[in-house]
């Protein structure tokens, strides 16, 4: 073993930060460029479902409160497309394999928001899932992604309470406003456990990516975790869970619960859910959209740059 690779091991199993200037496995670094790539494609993707109401949030702090969710969003892209370049991996080219298919974001956003009470129910069951998930990684072993999961789930800590908050003002309505919430609630309660991915029996880059520090949880254990964690607001809002096989284990002190549809996984995430063609288009549209705003950037800072020469 050369003495570089001696010193990224025992930077990991001392879990000492591994930075980009370090030396790093060819593997390492091609995992987290996929991972981060990716989840930094659903931040800017999961804009989509809830820019679907912006226009017709029912009043004008909702309105603002969505906006104001919606713009984090944007800026966590932001820090993980960072976050990735700090590894070599272009910020364009990682869009553009976005746009292409290539790469992939959450299945959750492939899902279409029907009614208000999905915003709701987005904020507080999606950006819940990204918590638990999100909050494993802030111990992840390469330090400019686990420092940008620390400003992330900040805010998306926020993000979860506005979501319950909305939830709780359905709950508390008219009878229509409960039904409302609790369609909501059926119809993402499955799709958001599919969110932490495949069993982990069925995961082919977990074993690598648990050695290496880059995941810390496996995705079951994550899965239980939300699991356990929200049954209890569910049942807080007065509302149920679509799973006729959820029940309280005294012995293991969690919840068990149903299979997952996994054949509805694996259509998600290979193309064919109800919304990745929407989805698609609509990134693609608004980056040929937007072509004049890159040139004139790119067009001012050369300005500026004469002018400092
Ligand atoms: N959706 O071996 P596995 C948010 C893929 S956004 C799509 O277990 P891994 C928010 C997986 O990529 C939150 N694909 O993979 C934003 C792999 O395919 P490839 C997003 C999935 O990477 C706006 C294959 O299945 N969070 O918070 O070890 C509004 C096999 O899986 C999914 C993150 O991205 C899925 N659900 O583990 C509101 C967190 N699951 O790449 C909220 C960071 C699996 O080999 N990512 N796949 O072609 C992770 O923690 C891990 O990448 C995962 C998957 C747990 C998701």
């Amino acid at each position: 073993m050369s003495s570089e690779q001696t010193s990224f091991e025992r930077k990991i199993e001392q879990e000492i930060a591994v930075e980009p200037k370090d030396w790093m496995p060819d593997g390492y670094r091609k995992t987290l460029v996929r991972q981060i790539g990716q989840h930094a494609h659903s931040e800017v993707v999961g804009m989509l479902p809830e820019a679907n109401w912006l226009t017709r949030a029912p009043s004008l702090r909702r309105k603002a409160v969505l906006l104001a969710k919606i713009q984090d969003e944007a800026g966590h892209g932001l820090y993980l497309y960072s976050a990735a370049e700090t590894l070599g991996g272009e910020r364009h080219d990682l869009y553009e394999k976005m746009l292409t298919g290539e790469m992939k974001y959450s299945s959750i956003f492939n899902y279409p928001t029907l009614s208000w009470a999905d915003v709701g129910v987005v904020g507080w069951l999606v950006d819940g899932a990204a918590i638990v998930n999100q909050v494993a990684l802030c111990r992840t072993s390469y330090g400019p992604y686990a420092r940008a999961m620390v400003r992330i789930c900040k805010e998306e800590s926020f993000h979860q309470r506005q979501g319950y908050e909305a939830c709780r003002a359905l709950a508390d309505g008219s009878e229509d406003q409960k039904a409302m919430l609790q369609d909501s609630i059926n119809r993402w309660w499955w799709p958001a456990l599919m969110m932490f991915g495949p069993n982990d029996s069925e995961s082919p880059n977990s074993a690598k990516s648990m050695a290496w520090k880059i995941k810390r949880v496996s995705n079951d254990d994550l899965r239980q975790k939300f699991v356990d964690n929200t049954v209890h607001q569910v049942l807080a809002l007065g509302m149920t869970i679509p799973d006729p096989d959820l029940k309280w284990n005294e012995e293991t002190g969690h919840y068990e619960f149903g299979e997952i549809n996994w054949d509805e996984f694996n259509q998600v995430i290979h193309g064919h859910g109800i919304c990745n063609h929407e989805r698609l288009k609509d990134k693609r549209d608004a980056w040929e959209a937007g072509a004049w705003v890159r040139e004139a950037a790119v067009a001012y800072s050369k300005k500026q740059m004469e002018c400092a020469a």
